[in-house]
């Protein structure tokens, strides 16, 4: 029946009935319905178990309603769950109900938060974020812009640090001249990516060193610099990282401003991950000297429960984002001023709403809802890191900075163990590497679960490895 929605004598009614709010609301219902239903399963499906399911290609003629809502069910069923108690592959993890929500409503609503024309409240909604981000901070004269996850953000941070070096690059290009850009070894891989898109180069991205705790290492960076200017390069970016992808280290602001500053380097942090512990008094110690920073990357994604994409680049002079993102757009940005055309100030053109999301869930849980939020997730952290240290089969590598923690089973490769724990859908749970030693790395940004979830979890781990154990005899 449905299936004839463009057919002419029914057109109405059938468009009618397709686009409705309650037929909307039915269909979004069971597959929510299957969705939950299936949450707590951890079955891994290989690519061909699911082409087999699942009709991928596009037909030429519509398909019956029934089979659609099958074929949509099928997907949703087989997509890895990120939420459950068998998830802990990823810097994010769970998700807050009323957060899921408000991005239903972002899809349904569908503006585009480029100008208050057609995007109205939320405009000033992404105002009062960013505010408070950079209030945050410490950053009393900021701003900030939305951007599509923190690799993009870091790209931005790139984009105005190369710029404030010489105002005429947006227009004239590099002009021949050497840019050189500092991360750690640890720091994430979209500061080499961004080099190579910007024009920087990602040879001139120097990776330095880091401690035993996997923080980067100033004396290396100071002399690394000094090598640059003696060549006659010019150092223009220096990225920290507040919360590495492995680890979760945490570098230290303070002691590289000073570095930073007596060169006139632009001081970034990719906060994408860590930023978040801002919001917990007993945790903030953990970015001290953060408002020293230039710009910052923060993605409530991650430890704070919305879903993605939500990632803010913040800067810490009002004005700059406009200098290096603005065009004239006639078409575009017909009414209002340009403080209400976010448009002005960011990277992209057509910009999903990921700030509804985040406010509607600030607005419940307020700021204190999100102290203790970071409480929980730090508390079963904890509880983790003593379960591993009461059991002589397991080792910790180190003492977790943040929520990622990272051990070993003695004996048995940690890559194999967490292959073997996803193939037989025992849950997701990623493995690293830290000077020569390969590792599990659990990280416990879920605030959802229980010590005894991870009790759980880790007793598959020891039973899948020493299965592994017997059959390697
Ligand atoms: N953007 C880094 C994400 C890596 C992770 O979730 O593990």
């Amino acid at each position: 029946m449905h299936n004839t929605k463009y057919k002419q004598e029914e057109q109405d009614i059938q468009l009618e009935s397709f686009a409705g709010p309650q037929l909307l609301m039915d269909q979004l219902k069971i597959l929510l319905d299957a969705y939950e239903a299936a949450e707590s399963d951890g079955t891994f499906y290989s690519p061909e178990a699911i082409r087999q399911r699942v009709p991928l290609s596009i037909q030429d003629d519509p398909l019956p309603h029934d089979e659609l809502l099958d074929v949509l069910k099928a997907v949703v069923l087989r997509t890895p769950k990120t939420a459950n108690r068998l998830f802990f592959n990823q810097l994010f993890g769970g998700k807050e109900d009323l957060a899921v929500v408000a991005d239903m409503m972002v899809a349904r609503m569908n503006n585009s938060n480029y100008t208050y024309k057609v995007a109205g409240p939320h405009v000033l909604i992404e105002h009062e974020l960013l505010r408070k981000a950079c209030e945050v901070i410490g950053f009393s004269a900021g701003e900030g812009t939305f951007c599509p996850g923190g690799s993009l953000g870091n790209l931005v941070a790139m984009i105005l640090a190369r710029n404030a070096c010489d105002p005429g690059i947006r227009d004239h290009g590099l002009a021949g001249k050497t840019y050189v850009a500092y991360t750690s070894v640890e720091g994430h891989y979209s500061i080499k990516k961004n080099a190579g898109i910007l024009g920087v180069g990602r040879h001139n991205v120097r990776e330095i060193g880091v401690n035993e705790r996997g923080e980067m290492l100033v004396d290396e960076f100071n002399r690394q610099v000094q090598q640059d200017l003696a060549a006659g390069h010019i150092p223009f970016f220096v990225n920290l990282t507040a919360g590495t992808t492995v680890l979760g280290a945490f570098d230290d602001v303070v002691e590289f401003s000073a570095v930073a500053k007596a060169h006139n380097i632009w001081l970034h942090v990719d906060g994408s991950y860590g930023a978040s512990v801002l919001l917990s008094k007993e945790r903030a110690a953990l970015l001290s000297g953060v408002a020293m920073a230039d710009s910052v990357c923060w993605n409530p994604h991650k430890m704070m429960g919305v879903p993605l994409t939500c990632s803010m680049l913040l800067s810490k002079r009002k004005g700059l984002l406009a200098e290096n993102f603005s065009e004239v757009s006639d078409y575009l940005f017909q009414d209002d001023t340009d403080d209400l055309n976010p448009g002005t100030r960011s990277l992209q053109c057509g910009r999903r709403n990921d700030a509804f999301k985040l406010w509607a869930l600030w607005k419940q849980l307020g700021n204190k809802g999100f102290e203790q939020r970071l409480e929980k997730q730090f508390l079963l952290r904890d509880s983790l890191v003593s379960m591993i240290n009461s059991d002589p089969d397991f080792d910790l590598i180190i003492e977790p900075a943040s929520l990622n923690v990272c051990f070993e089973f003695s004996g048995v490769a940690s890559d194999k163990i967490c292959s073997a724990m996803d193939k037989q859908g025992l849950g997701k749970v990623g493995h690293g590497a830290f000077m020569g030693r390969n590792f599990i790395r659990m990280v416990v940004v879920n605030a959802d679960l229980t010590a005894q979830d991870l009790e759980n979890f880790l007793d598959s781990i020891k039973a899948t490895a020493l299965s592994l154990q017997k059959k390697a005899q």
